[in-house]
């Protein structure tokens, strides 16, 4: 291994020592990047990758709030705001009892090169809080976000670092979180994206990141002579990016048979029922279990892993981190996968990576497959700054030129490097040089 890069990790493990999720992360990216910094023996000098793994400034904080039975409450907040280098802090807001320290930077590092590859002006952060919004009532929800936000408004801004959704984080809580922002600033700006189209949200961002999923899918198969029409797919998760990776990709002509949330997993050999999973999981935050009861040679199973043992020629993993292991790989395999692509960040292990590339499988990662909801929330920055308001159309068809945009852009950069067809390596190269070049310009900062 080049020299500079296995300083980087080893200074990495022992500054960060515990925070796993975190030195996963920076090592599936570093080992893609020594290439470059071959090429640019000037990095070194710069300390470059010593300040690319080391966030800017790291926010955690107290959020005490009382539950229905009048009892205090107090969880843990986090902003992680990673690099500036290209534009303001972008990233989202995960509420998740395994929140963690090591979760939060896992996710901002991803957000840095994820942002660099939409082509669009935003650095990356991430935050959140170890609170679980289920089983909450709607005024617990509502209290927990303002108090969060009571902390958390001081540290960010629409040209400084702009928060959205991500787990546990969607309309409703990014509304309440819009609601305190404006309450304690009293200004009405794109502070946070995700919003509700009455006040400044952008059509197409709730959808986004499902549907660019299933765009890059789309131009891959393309590439191949191939289309989604009659493909059978598995989703993980039923949350905001599976359902919307479910819709698009029913929409193209395939067949979804799976889906889960963390209790189990639905088999619909007819192909899922998206309006009877949306009434569920979107209007009544039900247990998936329940679409089993409702919908006539469903099968609902117990426990998540095997979802992996359903044969299939498309896994789009949306749920979470780490949910394909070395063993779900082999046996998505050997049930015949062609295509993996991430709607999740970081879902494969590094193990479950490697068995789809020796195997031949298309794997698309997380940082450029996902990337449709971030850049769809840049759009919903640049609508609101510009006070504007585009058409679901106009959106949508920038989200899907930008989803092209990532596709080319990696394999480029993996061919130019030597690494044709791993698109973890040209993604992760693709979306490193925007920002070194950005981060060398600007002096030691
Ligand atoms: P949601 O909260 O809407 O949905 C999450 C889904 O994943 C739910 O079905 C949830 O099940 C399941 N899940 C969460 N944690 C676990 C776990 N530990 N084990 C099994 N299932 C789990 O979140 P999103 O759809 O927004 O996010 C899903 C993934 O996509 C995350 O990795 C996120 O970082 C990523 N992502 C999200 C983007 C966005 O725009 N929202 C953009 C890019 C990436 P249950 O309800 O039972 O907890
Ligand atoms: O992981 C992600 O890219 C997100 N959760 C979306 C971030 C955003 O700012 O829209």
């Amino acid at each position: 291994m080049n020299k500079y890069i296995a300083k980087i990790l080893n200074g990495l493990q022992e500054r960060n020592a515990g925070e796993k999720e975190f030195l996963q992360a920076a090592e599936e990216i570093l080992t893609s990047l020594e290439a470059v910094v071959e090429r640019h023996p000037e990095y070194e000098r710069a300390a470059l990758l010593e300040r690319f793994t080391e966030p800017e400034r790291t926010v955690m904080f107290r959020v005490p709030w009382v539950d229905d039975g009048g009892n205090v409450r107090v969880n843990r907040g986090y902003r992680v705001q990673f690099n500036s280098a290209i534009g303001p802090y972008k990233g989202g807001l995960r509420f998740h009892p395994s929140v963690n320290l090591s979760i939060i930077k896992f996710l901002g590092l991803e957000q840095i090169l994820k942002n660099s590859l939409t082509s669009l002006p935003i650095g990356g952060g991430k935050g959140g809080s170890d609170f679980d919004p289920k089983g909450k009532s709607e005024g617990e929800v509502m209290r927990f976000c303002q108090s969060f936000m009571t902390e958390l408004y001081r540290h960010i801004g629409e040209d400084t670092d702009v928060p959205a959704g991500d787990i546990g984080v969607g309309g409703r809580e990014i509304g309440y979180l819009f609601g305190q922002y404006k309450r304690v600033t009293s200004k009405h700006v794109g502070v946070l994206t995700g919003r509700g189209l009455s006040y400044g949200g952008s059509l197409v961002r709730t959808e986004a990141t499902g549907y660019g999923l299933v765009y890059m899918v789309e131009e891959a198969l393309a590439r191949r002579g191939e289309s989604l029409e009659n493909k059978t797919v598995v989703i993980s998760g039923s949350g905001n990016v599976a359902l919307y990776a479910c819709e698009k990709a029913q929409s193209l002509g395939a067949k979804v048979v799976a889906m889960y949330d963390s209790d189990g997993y639905v088999y619909d050999k007819n192909g899922i029922r998206l309006d009877v999973m949306k009434e569920i999981k979107e209007v009544e935050r039900a247990r998936i279990r329940v679409y089993a009861e409702r919908v006539a040679g469903a099968e609902y199973r117990e426990g998540c892993r095997g979802i992996w043992q359903i044969p299939c020629d498309i896994a789009l993993p949306c749920a979470t981190q780490n949910e394909i292991d070395g063993a779900s790989a082999k046996s998505l395999v050997q049930n015949g996968v062609k295509y993996v692509a991430e709607g999740a960040n970081m879902p494969t292990t590094l193990e479950g990576i490697e068995v789809f590339q020796k195997a031949g499988v298309v794997f698309l990662p997380a940082k450029a497959a996902n990337a449709g909801g971030v850049a769809t929330s840049a759009l919903e920055m640049a609508q609101s700054s510009g006070r504007m308001f585009w058409s679901f159309e106009e959106v949508d068809a920038k989200l899907k030129g930008i989803m092209v945009n990532i596709y080319r852009n990696m394999e480029n950069a993996a061919r130019e490097y030597g690494m044709e067809g791993n698109y973890v390596a040209g993604a992760n190269i693709a979306g490193f040089e925007k920002v070194a070049q950005a981060m060398m310009a600007q002096g030691i900062v």
